[in-house]
């Protein structure tokens, strides 16, 4: 066969199952930021403290600039080291949903701010300084590293990096509040333990055809990435809730994280920090079962995307 024959997809003819699986998997939990009730949160917004409020605010501004990022530069930049063309489709299922749940946080904003507000969040956003060096690093990463580099930067950023902000939504829901909100958070949630599985696995192929020697250096890259992001973490955790006091149960959730990130990597965990540390109402807040709404039927019987079924535990933890 000649070599520039541009080569059509088959999808009968599968290098890899798992290509298959995940768009399976991706596919089946689709979902759209306009289908949540978002508005009966009201409510419990008007009840929370400024404080509160605040930090909700500046979480969900730094949970923009990191999806916002994940589908302007992120899935495309993994899409030039594509192992086979399922991986690319698969990538483009999730480049899309990326800009899904960038576009969900400004469907809350819209519900629980004024304009004015939502302009001070989007300008705090893209000046804080931490945030930048994390979106600055992890897109330096993806316009200058290695495939392998670009697959860490990317589960990095995806079942650690979100993490600090999570934290408050799951908080809220843990004790019964603005559980809208935080269902739109829990499909995020639920999407990103597949991106994160699924793009660590990737990794782990690329990683097992390297020498002995190319697996040292790229091990010690990891954990000095891992660790540099964790300091930033650090400051910007102190920054966002030492006025509600929550900064250490936040570390403590970016700790067991950063070890779920390594997991997908198919690395050791750093931090001796597990499940059974975290702030029980948080891990409650993850573990409760989405509320349904029954948004699929709501918008009439035309819009039928397969069963909605309640949500487990297990939902999170997406594996081969
Ligand atoms: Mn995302
Ligand atoms: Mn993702």
């Amino acid at each position: 066969m000649d070599n520039n024959n541009y080569t059509a997809i088959n999808w009968n003819v599968l290098e890899d199952q798992i290509d298959k699986a995940t768009w399976e998997k991706l596919t089946e939990q689709f979902w759209l930021d306009t289908r949540i009730p978002l508005s009966n949160d009201l409510g419990d917004w008007r009840s929370l403290s400024e404080n509160d409020k605040d930090v909700v605010d500046k979480v969900f501004g730094g949970l923009t600039l990191l999806d916002t990022l994940q589908s302007q530069d992120g899935m495309s930049s993994l899409k030039k080291d594509i192992r086979t063309q399922q991986e690319e489709a698969v990538l483009n299922n999730i480049e899309f949903m990326e800009s899904v749940h960038a576009k969900s946080y400004s469907s809350i904003f819209s519900t629980l701010n004024t304009p004015k507000e939502i302009d001070d969040i989007f300008e705090w956003t893209n000046q804080n300084e931490f945030l930048q060096y994390k979106a600055q690093k992890i897109n330096d990463i993806y316009h200058n590293g290695t495939p392998l580099q670009k697959r860490v930067a990317s589960v990095f950023l995806e079942t650690f990096l979100f993490y600090s902000g999570f934290y408050t939504p799951l908080y809220w829901l843990g004790h019964n509040k603005l559980p809208n909100v935080a269902e739109i958070i829990k499909l995020i949630l639920r999407d990103e333990s597949v991106h994160g599985t699924y793009i660590g696995y990737k990794f782990q192929l690329g990683f097992n055809e390297l020498t002995d020697k190319k697996q040292e250096a790229m091990t010690g890259w990891m954990y000095d990435l891992l660790y540099d992001l964790y300091e930033n973490e650090e400051k910007y955790t102190h920054l966002l809730y030492d006025k509600v006091g929550w900064a250490e149960d936040v570390l403590t959730f970016l700790r067991y994280n950063a070890n779920k990130a390594l997991m997908n990597l198919g690395m050791d965990p750093l931090f001796p920090d597990t499940a059974e540390d975290v702030n029980p109402v948080v891990m409650n807040g993850i573990s409760t079962s989405t509320s349904n709404h029954d948004f699929f039927s709501q918008v009439g019987n035309g819009y039928l995307l397969g069963n909605v079924e309640t949500m487990k535990d297990s939902d999170y933890d997406f594996k081969f």
